[in-house]
């Protein structure tokens, strides 16, 4: 079978709905990748930054083999034997005392949605059904039904109500309407501290710290989707280390997983964390030993192999070298670390034309909201690796003929 031959096929078998590039990948190593007819890319979306540690990074590989060997699967109907120690090196690292263990990022926002509330009625003393999280314009939390239901995007929503009452929006960006969209029912405060899905949007300087300040001073928990934006893709830690404190309940997905298994969670103090009991929460797959050994994994990664330095590093000679480009059809370049965003000027078409022709040359980036490339690679890259790509982009950026297909 050959690239036409695979496609067709999902497009047969599978529902329409995704756009993906025209590629068809068979194998990762590092930040490279092959597709099935030998020609060798460049990845530089890492599974929307689920691959932080390149593709089968050998020690995550490792331990996925050597526990498989051993126990992949329980529920927490029993213990196992990985659950525990994985869990207490995300708190050491993280510097919260518990954290609760999902899969998909979905799932991490679904559960601090449900602590967030329950911690508004037992704790905070909100009236039964009344409680209200603040989220932001352009957010992305996921595809439930419920979270979708908060989302400003009408591709994500149209067709998908009724939708589950108790949220409230404000512009990104703006903490003063956050400040008076809280109401003595607010509970929580739900933030992507870079918004990725909107294309890689930084907010003003100041307005997490703003945020979190005012969150502290209403009683309000500081929900922070680190989803995308966590360990080491914006050069620190977590993106919320660049303004203050981690917030008061963390989420965490995508490449905890160390690009081999879907692994997510929460994180938070006890007095939120407490509020769940036997039978009010819980997934058949969370804190399974097998993506437990392999969050242990990823982790050590991140630490070992100082993903955040690299990050910060590449990431600003990336950046400033990205900016430096002469290209009437760049507008700006925005983002941290390993996150960046390259936005092409309305009159210069959509960014989907930049990133086929990327892919020709052997570059793999998406589009994001038309307008945005996205470079996003492994945080492992090397910098020769980011050299070689920037000769392509430069050329890429610069060229009329793709400005205008
Ligand atoms: C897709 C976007 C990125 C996320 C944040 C929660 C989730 C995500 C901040 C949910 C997921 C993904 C999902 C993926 C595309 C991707 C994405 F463009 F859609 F927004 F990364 F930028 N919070 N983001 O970014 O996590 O349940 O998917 O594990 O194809 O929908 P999930």
């Amino acid at each position: 079978m050959n690239t036409s031959d695979y496609i067709s096929q999902v497009d047969k078998w599978s529902a329409h709905n995704y756009h993906p590039l025209p590629v068809v990948l068979e194998r990762g190593e590092g930040e490279w990748v092959w597709d099935v007819e030998g020609r060798k890319y460049l990845d530089m979306l890492s599974a929307y930054s689920a691959v932080n540690q390149g593709h089968r990074h050998p020690r995550i590989i490792e331990a996925l083999r050597a526990q498989a060997e051993k126990l992949t699967l329980t529920s927490r109907a029993f213990h196992n034997d990985r659950m525990g120690p994985f869990l207490q090196k995300l708190c050491e690292m993280t510097g919260f005392e518990r954290a609760l263990p999902m899969n998909t990022g979905a799932e991490g926002v679904e559960t601090a949605i449900k602590a967030a509330r329950k911690w508004g009625y037992t704790v905070k003393g909100v009236a039964e059904d009344r409680a209200e999280i603040i989220v932001c314009e352009q957010n992305f939390h996921g595809r439930t039904t419920t979270i979708v239901g908060f989302s400003s995007d009408e591709g994500s929503t149209f067709g998908f109500g009724p939708f589950t009452p108790g949220f409230v929006s404000i512009p990104y960006g703006d903490a003063d309407a956050l400040e008076a969209a809280i109401t003595e029912n607010t509970v929580g405060f739900l933030v992507e501290p870079i918004q990725g899905e909107a294309g890689v949007v930084v907010p003003p300087d100041g307005f997490y710290a703003r945020t979190l300040e005012i969150c502290r001073a209403n009683d309000v928990l500081m929900i922070n989707d680190e989803i995308q934006t966590g360990l080491g893709r914006t050069g620190k830690l977590f993106c919320a280390d660049w303004e203050g404190d981690r917030g008061d309940i963390m989420i965490v997905g995508k490449a905890l997983g160390g690009g081999v298994f879907p692994v997510s969670g929460i994180l938070a103090n006890s007095e939120i964390m407490d509020v769940f009991h036997p039978g009010d929460h819980g997934s058949t797959f969370g804190g399974n030993p097998l993506g437990a050994a392999v969050g242990m994994a990823a982790l050590d990664v991140i630490r070992d192999e100082d993903l955040v330095g690299r990050s910060n590093e590449l990431g600003s000679w990336f950046k400033r070298e990205l900016e430096s480009i002469d290209s009437p059809h760049v507008d700006h370049v925005r983002g941290r670390g390993l996150f960046i965003g390259v936005v092409i000027r309305d009159e210069s078409g959509d960014a989907r034309p930049f990133c086929e022709e990327l892919q020709a040359r052997g570059i793999l980036a998406k589009e994001t909201h038309e307008q945005v490339i996205r470079f996003a690679p492994p945080l492992t890259i090397e910098k020769a690796s980011l050299e070689w790509a920037l000769e392509h982009i430069a050329e890429v950026i610069q060229g009329a003929a793709v400005a205008v297909a």
